[in-house]
């Protein structure tokens, strides 16, 4: 993608007031390149503690939203609170949330536009399962869940794509640099062919699974890897710097 190197940070279900505390601190101290986007995706529960603590270089992204305006939904954060508090972009479809939590790809489509509607960034992961790749179906899965995102979103200009293949996530298990690249490549065709030839190469595709310090840099060699989204790794500080400058 034409776009700046994006490299998010996803926090997942962790950390505690203290160990935020620290893990912000580590974050203001860094020095990043200055051609790479940053942000972190706290937990709910601390968006107000890491948005009242961390430095403006990076900005802070929710893990997921509620499908539409809020009202009596127990349990839910809408897209108009996350404005509010201060956040910048929203995780959806991540394959947690597809796989664990049993989200649907209409659902995932849904939640999308009315955050794109309401002025976050909607960081729209996809991906396949293993036994999905093994049976040669990885293409056909992502472009299902591409299709979805599709029928319900008509403006592209704030999306940032995330391939994360599920049998690489949290498994330590990395996608090889080439197996990347192919569906990054194939990512970027079909938005070529359905969306727009000038969408396709603005557009930020980045990878999320068991990216760390050591296998950044030659994933971010590769044409159509435009950042990273990063689970486990995020949580330490130093590292999480050491994988947004792994830009070229
Ligand atoms: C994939 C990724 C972050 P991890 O879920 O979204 O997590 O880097 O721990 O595999």
């Amino acid at each position: 993608g034409t776009g700046k190197f994006f490299v998010g940070g996803n926090w997942k279900c962790n950390g505690t007031t203290e160990s935020i505390k620290k893990l912000v601190g580590e974050l203001n101290d860094g020095k990043f390149e200055e051609s790479v986007e940053v942000v972190v995706a706290p937990p709910f529960l601390y968006i107000g503690q890491v948005i009242g603590s961390l430095t403006d270089r990076i900005a802070v992204s929710a893990q997921n939203s509620w499908v539409g305006k809020g009202g009596a939904f127990t349990g839910e954060i809408s897209a108009d609170q996350l404005v509010d508090a201060g956040v910048k972009w929203v995780i959806q479809g991540h394959s947690e949330r597809r796989h664990v939590i049993g989200e649907s790809n209409e659902t995932i489509g849904k939640k999308s536009a009315y955050a794109l509607s309401k002025g976050l960034g909607v960081i729209a992961c996809v991906g396949e399962k293993l036994e999905e790749r093994e049976s040669n179906r990885t293409t056909d899965v992502v472009f299902e869940q591409l299709q979805a995102y599709a029928d319900a979103i008509s403006d592209w200009s704030n999306v940032v794509i995330a391939y994360e293949p599920v049998w690489a996530i949290g498994t330590g298990k990395v996608a090889s640099p080439e197996q990347a690249q192919e569906v990054h490549a194939a990512i970027r065709s079909w938005l070529g062919d359905k969306i727009s030839p000038d969408l396709a190469s603005a557009t930020r595709i980045i990878y999320g699974g068991s990216v760390n310090g050591a296998n950044c840099a030659e994933l971010a060699k590769k044409e159509d890897i435009d950042g990273f989204l990063v689970g486990g790794a995020s949580l330490k500080g130093p590292e999480f710097v050491t994988i947004c400058n792994a830009v070229i």
